[in-house]
């Protein structure tokens, strides 16, 4: 039965645990919401003032406005656009707190912090404009945040956010600003978007479409900065071995989940757990902690220091379910409510750590960047006592998990062909893609659905490019789901890849000393570190001396469902990407606003979405358009 929600054979082990004990999961939850309503799932139900909620007759036959006059394409771009909104939101905020951070770390605030990274300072200073001649490494630090939250504050709209302008193309760039969908303050692109959709605003689709790919480029500049200054902070990540699955929780262990989206405070729990085993030793588990990650926390702290991989997000409540985890920590982001209820038919503790992020039936643990050692000490102290209630009758850890080298910052692909060719890195990349051993990039993101089967088409959609010779990269969920399932390895190279990218991720893994292959899929990070992806991208197009909607570069996010996802999408559409979605967007009762999306808007930007829901119709469509593309440049 479980075979139809997820291809998780973790998930499908306990699934059945669940049921027995009558444990609501989100799958449970989402067949008791069918049917879903038909209105919201097209965009056309609008609750933006109280006259409403107005809905449009999809079929022409009943109401063709809403009370005010607003029509369908009206409705669903506002719709749409308050979505990208609220993604954007989400990750400057992340963004704004990581500098926020890295300003007192400047200023010798923030004892828990030190810059891991000098060189990545230097490097972003570099390209802030910032002279690093002669400055202490505090001094740097101060000025690089600043710089960086001027993009949250400059009121001069002709001045572009930098982080974004500086990391794009110049013509891309440049035709931003033609359009003027440039920001030139990550916050009033966002407000900006809630004011212009207010009632008796903005009514023209287009028009409002166009204020959505702004607040999309605002976006992309908040995760630009979440990435490179959590690099600074944190390290920049570098190929490391690890797991993934539920089988990385232990049974002699006292486990520890850190979930959400910030590695501020999942940082320093890492350390404290490190210097604090005793603890646990003494509590009676001989396996010290371990602490196992979930979602996008999970991802950075994997890709940054190995720490395995629980699971993605659909799956979230299933490490509660092992009956063996003592603590999930959850910071901000795609935590569902539901884990404070299912934590409670546990002996787990669900801790909260933000003021904006609170749960019923959470132990809230405030975390600031002033008392983090502190608050991570506390944390570790209520897993303990936890583990004294652990019930060992309840236990029941699925033995699934897998092998994933993970860490491929744009920094370690290109160290990584270095070993190639040390003075021009990209030379061997470019070359393998102009004889065609590579075909083209795909980048896979986003979430997991429960309107698709968890994970299926990330995994089909992999193996299919990788058979047609696409090197294939993957951040946030879609990394999750790739690593979960033994994509990650050297082994899914030598059973998946063509002949062509098998020779060339073999050429390249010789040469790095790897006795083999690189991994079929290059994981690299969370969501907010698809700008390396960009990065890369960026300098191969500066390379080639074309624009980013030139190259052979598609994106994918097979189960996409989340307002930061939308966002996402969009500014990778704003940049040039075809990007494909496997989930329907609630945008089709607009004849308009779908035909903007899907063609239109390639004449401006030469990205677009394509839809498609079938795995194997979407991998024949995202080659075709790899080939289109090859085409354009004669190869
Ligand atoms: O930022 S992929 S479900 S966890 S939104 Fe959320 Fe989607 Fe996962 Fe990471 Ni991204
Ligand atoms: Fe209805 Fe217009 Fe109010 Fe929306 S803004 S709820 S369409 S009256």
């Amino acid at each position: 039965m479980s075979l139809r929600f997820s291809i998780d054979e973790a998930v499908q082990k306990l699934l059945p645990v669940a049921e027995k004990d009558k444990i609501q999961t989100v799958w449970d939850r989402h067949k008791d919401q069918q049917p879903q309503c038909g209105f919201g799932k097209m965009g056309i139900c609008c609750r933006i003032c109280w006259k409403g909620p107005c809905r449009v007759d999809p079929f022409g036959k009943g109401a063709q406005r809403g009370i005010c006059g607003a029509d369908a394409h009206t409705i669903v771009a506002r719709n749409l656009i308050r979505g990208i909104a609220a993604g954007a939101a989400s990750h400057s905020d992340h963004g704004r707190h990581i500098a926020l951070t890295m300003r007192e770390v400047g200023k010798g605030n923030a004892s828990a912090y030190t810059i891991k990274d000098e060189e990545k300072l230097k490097r972003i200073a570099q390209r802030l404009g910032i002279d690093w001649e002669g400055k202490s490494i505090r001094e740097l630090t101060k000025e690089v945040a600043d710089a960086s939250l001027e993009d949250y504050s400059r009121q001069d709209s002709k001045i572009p956010c930098r982080w974004a302008e500086l990391t794009m193309t110049q013509e891309r760039a440049a035709k931003l600003k033609q359009w003027d969908v440039m920001p030139h303050n990550i916050d009033a692109a966002v407000a900006e978007i809630m004011s212009r959709t207010h009632v008796g605003c903005d009514a023209d689709p287009v028009n409002i479409l166009l204020g959505g790919v702004k607040g999309a480029v605002a976006d992309y500049t908040g995760m630009y900065i979440s990435t490179e200054l959590s690099d600074a902070l944190f390290g920049t990540p570098a190929p490391t071995v690890t797991e993934a699955n539920l089988g990385v929780i232990k049974e002699d262990a006292i486990n520890i989940a850190v979930h959400g989206h910030n590695p501020l405070l999942s940082e320093v729990v890492c350390d404290a757990a490190a210097m604090l085993n005793d603890l646990a030793k003494q509590a009676g588990a001989p396996g010290g902690f371990n602490i196992v990650g979930v979602c996008c926390t999970g991802n950075e702290v994997m890709v940054r220091h190995g720490v395995p991989l629980a699971t993605n997000y659909l799956s979230q409540e299933m490490p509660i379910l092992t009956g063996a985890l003592e603590a999930m920590v959850v910071d901000v982001q795609c935590i569902m409510p539901s884990l404070g209820a299912i934590a409670q038919c546990f002996h787990t503790q669900l801790i909260t750590t933000m003021s904006t992020t609170k749960i019923p039936g959470a132990t809230h643990i405030q975390f600031d960047k002033e008392n983090a050692v502190e608050s991570a000490r506390k944390i570790l102290e209520l897993a303990v006592d936890a583990y004294q209630r652990r019930d060992p009758k309840r236990v029941n850890i699925p033995q699934v998990k897998e092998k994933a080298i993970v860490g491929f910052s744009a920094e370690a692909v290109i160290g990584a062909l270095s070993q190639l060719d040390a003075h021009d890195p990209l030379q061997p990349l470019l070359d393998n893609i102009v004889n065609g051993n590579i075909q083209g990039i795909c980048l896979f993101a986003g979430c997991n659905s429960t309107n698709t089967l968890q994970d299926r088409s990330f995994v089909e959609l992999a193996k299919g490019l990788a058979a047609h010779n696409v090197l294939l990269l993957a951040t946030g969920c879609g990394a999750g789901a790739l690593a979960k399932h033994g994509l990650m390895t050297q082994e899914a190279t030598l059973a998946y890849a063509g002949d062509g990218l098998k020779a060339v991720l073999t050429a390249i893994g010789q040469a790095n000393g790897l006795n083999g292959p690189l991994p079929l899929v290059l994981h690299m990070g969370s969501c907010v570190d698809n700008t390396r992806a960009v990065s890369v991208a960026v300098a191969i197009a500066q390379k080639l001396g074309v624009d980013l909607d030139r190259l052979p570069l598609v994106a994918s996010a097979p189960e996409a469902m989340s307002e930061k996802a939308v966002a996402i999408g969009t500014w990778a559409v704003a940049l040039g990407l075809p990007t494909h979605l496997g989930t329907v967007p609630q945008v089709l009762g607009s004849q308009v606003v779908t035909e903007v999306l899907t063609e239109k808007i390639k004449d401006i930007t030469g990205g677009y979405f394509i839809v498609e829901t079938d795995p194997e119709e979407a991998a024949k469509k995202l080659f075709a358009v790899i080939q289109e593309k090859r085409a354009g440049l004669n190869l």
